[in-house]
């Protein structure tokens, strides 16, 4: 029989090997892994948990929450709030940080999520997953304020996703590749599925949403017109188009089989600098991508160096197969 490797085991090797997952940070994965297994058990319920549908509220974006945006937040916060990692946590669904309460002791870590990202595919029974980042506090100061968690990408100790579909998958990265784990329901462990997780350079998918097209700046819609010519075109070979609307799921498939992703910047709203949110979607993305060994821009630099100035803050989003970013953030680059 093929021996079975649990998330506890690997992360405990990892830390053998390479001595970069300290037993603080090993415990906070693990209870942010457990916390997934409590969303994914939600998911699945659908109607049968009433946990479909609007919970008739609005979040800092102002888009309206969904019931199971509210459920994977608190889930999310009530899970890691007592274990000692962690001093604050920040979420796509709360305007502040939340910091750990005082009867609590505080870590040196800092949790970011989007507790449950594609909520529009929610009801629609379609792939939609949560999303994490770990920082870890900058030192020299007591106590803990939201421009702790300002720091660039570049900065994360560890990053990843669950992704609830077929199968629910939780995607890692501690900097040393990316692992995916296969939730075991029967026996409620995470088994390792997949490692040194790698992504071809090259690919013939794309992955953005066509119906913004009139509203993109030219770098784009030249990257996607000349895509879309085929075979005849500029780039002498046919593309295929896929677009989910759950990131996770996008990102999933091209971990699994390569392809660019976009989410870019469009002139109905010049000021915002695309829809996805640096932080807590495009950052752990990113880290993850470039680990196994894509590239992750916001059109004009890589994504991992940008320095946030706000928790919320939007950025345009390119992420995926190395020579189809470094294309689109070329064309971006030199302006056409
Ligand atoms: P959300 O965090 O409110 O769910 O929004 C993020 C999602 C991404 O998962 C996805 O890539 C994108 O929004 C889909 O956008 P669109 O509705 O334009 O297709
Ligand atoms: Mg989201």
């Amino acid at each position: 029989m093929t021996k079975r490797i649990s998330l506890t085991q690997y992360l405990v090797e990892q830390q053998r090997q390479h001595g970069h997952i300290p037993a603080q940070l090993r415990l906070l994965i693990e209870v942010v892994a457990r916390a997934c297994k409590r969303i994914s058990i939600s998911v699945n319920k659908g109607a049968l948990g009433d946990v479909l549908g609007t919970a008739g509220s609005e979040n800092v974006q102002g888009e309206v929450q969904k019931k199971l945006d509210i459920i994977a937040n608190e889930v999310l916060i009530e899970a890691n709030e007592w274990g000692g990692a962690l001093a604050a946590m920040a979420s796509e669904e709360m305007e502040g940080i939340y910091v750990v309460p005082n009867r609590y002791p505080q870590g040196e870590y800092l949790l970011l999520f989007d507790p449950l990202d594609g909520s529009s595919n929610i009801d629609v029974n379609v792939s939609i997953g949560t999303i994490f980042s770990v920082l870890k506090k900058p030192d020299g100061h007591e106590g803990v304020s939201e421009s702790d968690f300002l720091q660039a990408g570049k900065q994360q100790v560890a990053a990843g996703y669950c992704v609830y579909g077929p199968q629910t998958t939780l995607v890692l990265t501690v900097g040393d590749g990316v692992a995916m784990f296969t939730l075991d329901r029967e026996q409620g462990s995470w088994v390792l599925t997949q490692d040194g997780v790698q992504i071809p350079e090259d690919t013939k998918e794309f992955a953005i949403n066509m119906s913004n097209m009139r509203h993109w700046a030219p770098p784009m819609k030249r990257y996607i017109d000349e895509c879309l010519a085929g075979k005849s075109g500029p780039r002498g070979k046919d593309f295929n188009m896929r677009w989910i609307a759950s990131m996770v799921a996008d990102v999933h498939r091209i971990l699994t089989r390569g392809g660019v992703f976009m989410y870019p910047w469009d002139q109905r709203e010049p000021d915002k600098a695309g829809k996805l949110r640096l932080m807590y979607e495009a950052n752990p993305m990113s880290f993850l991508i470039e680990q196994a060994g894509g590239a992750a821009t916001n059109t004009q630099q890589r994504m991992l160096d940008v320095t946030p100035d706000k928790l919320h803050q939007r950025v345009s989003v390119v992420l995926g197969s190395k020579n189809e970013v470094d294309r689109v953030t070329a064309y971006h680059q030199a302006g056409g």
